[in-house]
C-alpha cells in the first residue's frame, strides 16, 4: 500500500501520528498541494475530490478521508485502540473527534485558508469574511478545551485517542492562523505539552 501525503499539511499529520502510536510503517509517496499536485489527473483519478491524505492498496483500491484511513489501520491492528475500546468508549471517541475535527481542526483550517494570500489557488472563492468568522469560533473553541481538560487527562477521557491527534494537529496549525493556546489557559496548556512529549507527535 501507498499513503499520499502532504508532510506540510495537518489532515496528512493526523493519518502519521495515528500509525506512529501503533508503531505501524506504511510506504509514502509526497504530493505537494502548494504546488497543485494533487491536480494532477492522476491524482484526481485516486481521489476525485483532489485532497491528501489518500490510501492506495495494493489491489487498487484507494481510501480517502483522513478517519477513514485511520479506521481502515485501527481494524489491521486494534492495539492500542485509538478509536476507544468498549461501546461508551467507541461513541464518546466519535463524539469529541467529530467536535475536533468539525470545530477545531475545520475553523483554525478556514481562518487560515480564507486569509492568506498563498491559499487562494486552493480556496476558491477565498472569502475574508468567513476567516473573520471563525476566528471567534476558535478562541470559544480553547476556553471550552480548557474548560474540559481540568478534570481528565486527554480530550475523550483517560486514554489517548484519535480526539486527542485532530486536536493536536489543529493546535499545532493554529501557528499559521496566528492564535496561541496562551499560558491562561493551564488545563489545555498542560494537555499539549503532554502529548507533544508523546514519540508520535513528530510525526
Ligand atoms: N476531509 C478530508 C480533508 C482533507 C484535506 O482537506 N486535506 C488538505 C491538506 S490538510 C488538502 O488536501 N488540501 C488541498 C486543497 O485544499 O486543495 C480528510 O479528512 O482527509
Amino acid at each position: 500500500m501507498i499513503l499520499y501525503e502532504d508532510t506540510r499539511a495537518p489532515n496528512p499529520r493526523r493519518v502519521r501520528i495515528f500509525l506512529a502510536e501503533k508503531a505501524m510503517d506504511v510506504p509514502r509517496r509526497a504530493v505537494d498541494i502548494m504546488a497543485l499536485e494533487h491536480h494532477k489527473p492522476e491524482h484526481l483519478a485516486h481521489n476525485p475530490l483532489g485532497r491528501v491524505p489518500y490510501l492506495e492498496l495494493d489491489d487498487g483500491t484507494i481510501i480517502a478521508e483522513t478517519v477513514a484511513i485511520c479506521r481502515y489501520f485501527e481494524a489491521l491492528q486494534p492495539e492500542p485502540a485509538l478509536f476507544g475500546s468498549s461501546p461508551v468508549e467507541q461513541c464518546v471517541v466519535e463524539m469529541w473527534q467529530r467536535r475536533m475535527e468539525f470545530n477545531f481542526l475545520g475553523c483554525v483550517a478556514a481562518v487560515f485558508r480564507h486569509s492568506h494570500p498563498k491559499m487562494a489557488p486552493l480556496e476558491t472563492p477565498q472569502i475574508k469574511a468567513w476567516s473573520e468568522a471563525n476566528v471567534p469560533r476558535v478562541e470559544w473553541m480553547l476556553d471550552f478545551l480548557d474548560t474540559q481538560l481540568a478534570d481528565r487527562q486527554f480530550v475523550a477521557g483517560d486514554a489517548f485517542s484519535i480526539a486527542d491527534i485532530t486536536a493536536l494537529c489543529a493546535a499545532d496549525f493554529m501557528k499559521v492562523a496566528r492564535f496561541s493556546i496562551g499560558d491562561h489557559r493551564t488545563n489545555l496548556k498542560r494537555w499539549h505539552e503532554d502529548v507533544s512529549a508523546r514519540p508520535g507527535s513528530v510525526a
